[in-house]
């Protein structure tokens, strides 16, 4: 069913970047144009459109009879969330100092690009408000739709401060502050507001434009406590794979040792530690060196994280079937559909 969308969602895409580059054709020369086009083609439909997929899928399941017309504007909607990742990723990427995403080389590495990068990931995040304009300005909910990605927006950029701050530039990481509590709130607020909560909270605020009985409110009430839950257990495998994952499968490289980011892994390895390899973990976390890395790298290992992840993988797993088993009004299908695509997941 998900491979349907994926190629619903590709299948429109073309379209909606005519329809943004049409609607500045007269407005700005051609070699901006085709800047503005590259970046959009490049940034916005490599990934593997999770988000985008379940604003849909979502839809589907509260209105399943719904005619091309409506189905277009789930996929637009679709589309909008893709835009405010990909915005997020190509300044995600600049502030990592990161090499690869998504198989390609960082859109602000590129030689002809560098910093024009951080206005790029400005376009990108305003063309979705274009497209909600466009394709929603006449719906009762367009509001609540500007509301929203205004509110996980917001969310996501707290995150994100609180990720930076973790190890500000030029001096040591900020210890005190690798603690479960510390990290929970990063990947809460960075990731899972708009990585879990919004494609749901659209695909159900969607559907509500049509069924007078949708009651969003209650529903996402529900929904949300698991949804948070399902984006915490989600970065915390991105944690994982920054140090175990495979590049090539990733199509990134993880940076977050030497970037010195509060990850599980870090935190779990200061919980537990002896003094000796505590001393090595401050003397070596977040430096830019091979020598350093490998160090790091060598505690991990002595310290079994990886199987410890393992166990934690599970037991998160086990948790979220029974509080999804728990829903009462909100169905449970969308969000084991959810579950099932990340458990376990190695990109
Ligand atoms: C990503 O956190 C969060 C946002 C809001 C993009 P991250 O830097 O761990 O992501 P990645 O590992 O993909 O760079
Ligand atoms: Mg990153
Ligand atoms: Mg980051
Ligand atoms: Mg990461």
């Amino acid at each position: 069913m998900s491979e349907n969308y994926r190629e619903l969602l590709l299948n429109e895409f073309p379209k909606i970047v005519e329809e943004i580059i049409n609607s500045m054709k007269t407005k700005i020369p051609k070699l901006a144009l085709d800047h503005l086009k590259k970046n959009i083609e490049y940034n916005v439909p490599h990934g593997k459109l999770t988000r985008g997929i379940t604003v849909i899928e979502t839809f589907k399941s509260f209105l399943n009879d719904a005619d091309s017309e409506k189905l277009k504007k789930a996929i637009i909607l679709g589309w909008t969330v893709e835009f405010l990742q990909g915005f997020f990723l190509v300044a995600d990427d600049i502030m990592d100092k990161s090499l690869m995403r998504r198989g390609q080389t960082c859109w602000y590495k590129l030689e002809s690009i560098g910093e024009i990068a951080i206005n790029d990931s400005f376009i990108l995040e305003n063309i979705l408000y274009k497209l909600l304009k466009t394709h929603f300005k006449n719906d009762k909910i367009y509001l609540e739709l500007m509301n929203i990605f205004h509110k996980i927006s917001w969310k996501t950029e707290m995150g994100q401060m609180l990720d930076l701050l973790s190890t500000p530039p030029n001096t040591t990481p900020n210890f005190e502050t690798f603690t479960k509590e510390y990290h929970e709130q990063i990947v809460n607020l960075k990731t899972a507001y708009y990585s879990f909560y919004l494609p749901v909270a659209l695909g159900v605020i969607l559907a509500s434009n049509y069924r007078e009985d949708l009651n969003t409110k209650q529903l996402l009430k529900e929904a949300k406590p698991i949804l948070l839950e399902m984006g915490k257990y989600f970065q915390i495998q991105d944690d994982y794979l920054d140090c175990y994952g495979d590049p090539q499968i990733l199509g990134k490289i993880g940076t977050d040792i030497q970037d010195g980011k509060c990850s599980w892994l870090i935190v779990q390895a200061l919980e537990i530690a002896d003094e000796n390899q505590k001393q090595l973990l401050y003397k070596n976390y977040s430096h830019d060196s091979p020598k350093s890395i490998s160090i790091i790298k060598k505690i991990y290992q002595e310290l079994d994280l990886d199987s410890k992840f393992h166990t934690y993988e599970n037991v998160a797993f086990e948790n979220l079937e029974k509080l999804i088993e728990s829903l009462k009004i909100f169905p449970k299908e969308i969000l084991r559909n959810f579950l099932l695509k990340i458990f376990k997941r190695k990109k």
